[in-house]
């Protein structure tokens, strides 16, 4: 607990030298073209939420009903977000010009790349444009470890060695993206039960709930949104900045929703009609 917190911290310190306040402007509500493909189906049913052998903020493990819902394949790339920024001329994601590089000229030179160094509001504001949200932390669970409780989206085990067999981009993961962000999709192996990439490592990802480290011991049973209220937003699945052991399905950690970071980034989510096919026990 006090590692986890430690590196909590660290974060938020590296965090706070990294910040941009963005200036929210009323956006325009032009869509951008996001195919349905690149959206995952994940039907209605129950699922295990947390872990018991893990950190206490994922205990106590704890079964949840969620309706039907669609999440993007992908972490959302730059190419998408410069369409959203140039629409709007707001929520500038932040600059880092010493690794991933400036905006807009890191969107141009890698449109496939997630994109990062955007905050909470920044995340949001994107998911409601092109007509969903972010994911609550349930949902997200649910999409990365499938019904089948996996604690890596591929499985139990964290990875096999070598670089072919990288299932994951993390920190010294011999994945061939050390030190840095992967196109998105770049590890088909690594899939999530329900098709979903990348829900382990190349970027943490933004969630709707507020964090509570004691969520868990009184959340609802069916289709749970976190917290009423909070500090910290959380955010889920480890980044490349992170050891595979730190990229689990399970895994949870919080920031303050205006930091701006480097290993941070999002994907959509999209509600499904509730007539949408009900999980089949499998
Ligand atoms: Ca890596
Ligand atoms: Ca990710």
């Amino acid at each position: 607990m006090k590692f986890c917190k430690l590196l909590g911290l660290s974060y938020l310190i590296w965090g706070w030298c990294l910040l941009l306040v963005g200036q929210q402007n009323k956006l325009a509500t032009k869509s951008v073209n996001l195919k349905n493909s690149e959206f995952v189906k994940i039907p209605a049913g129950w699922f295990t939420m947390g872990h018991d052998q893990r950190a206490p903020d994922q205990k106590p493990s704890h079964r949840i009903y969620l309706e039907a819902f669609e999440i993007g394949r992908f972490e959302v790339t730059n190419q998408e977000y410069y369409q959203f920024w140039q629409a709007n001329k707001s929520h500038t994601p932040q600059d880092f010009p010493h690794n991933i590089g400036n905006w807009p000229e890191r969107a141009l030179e890698y449109p496939n790349q997630p994109v990062v160094g955007v905050s909470w509001v920044d995340a949001e504001s994107f998911a409601n444009w092109v007509g969903g949200r972010l994911p609550t932390e349930a949902e997200w669970e649910k999409a990365a470890a499938g019904p089948v409780d996996r604690l890596w989206p591929w499985g139990n085990n964290p990875t096999t060695k070598g670089p072919i067999f990288a299932l994951a981009n993390s920190w010294n993961g011999n994945d061939q993206y050390d030190n840095g962000l992967a196109p998105v999709g770049s590890y088909p192996q690594g899939k999530s039960y329900y098709g979903a990439l990348d829900m382990a490592g190349n970027v943490w990802e933004w969630t709707s709930d507020w964090y509570s480290e004691i969520y868990y011991a009184y959340s609802p049973t069916h289709n749970p949104t976190g917290p009423k209220k909070g500090s910290w937003r959380v955010i889920r699945g480890g980044g490349w900045i992170d050891n595979i052991n730190r990229c689990t399905t399970t895994m949870r950690l919080h920031l303050y929703p205006k930091l701006k970071l480097s290993f941070v980034g999002f994907r959509v989510l999209r509600p499904l009609s509730p007539n949408s096919t009900t999980e089949t026990e499998k």
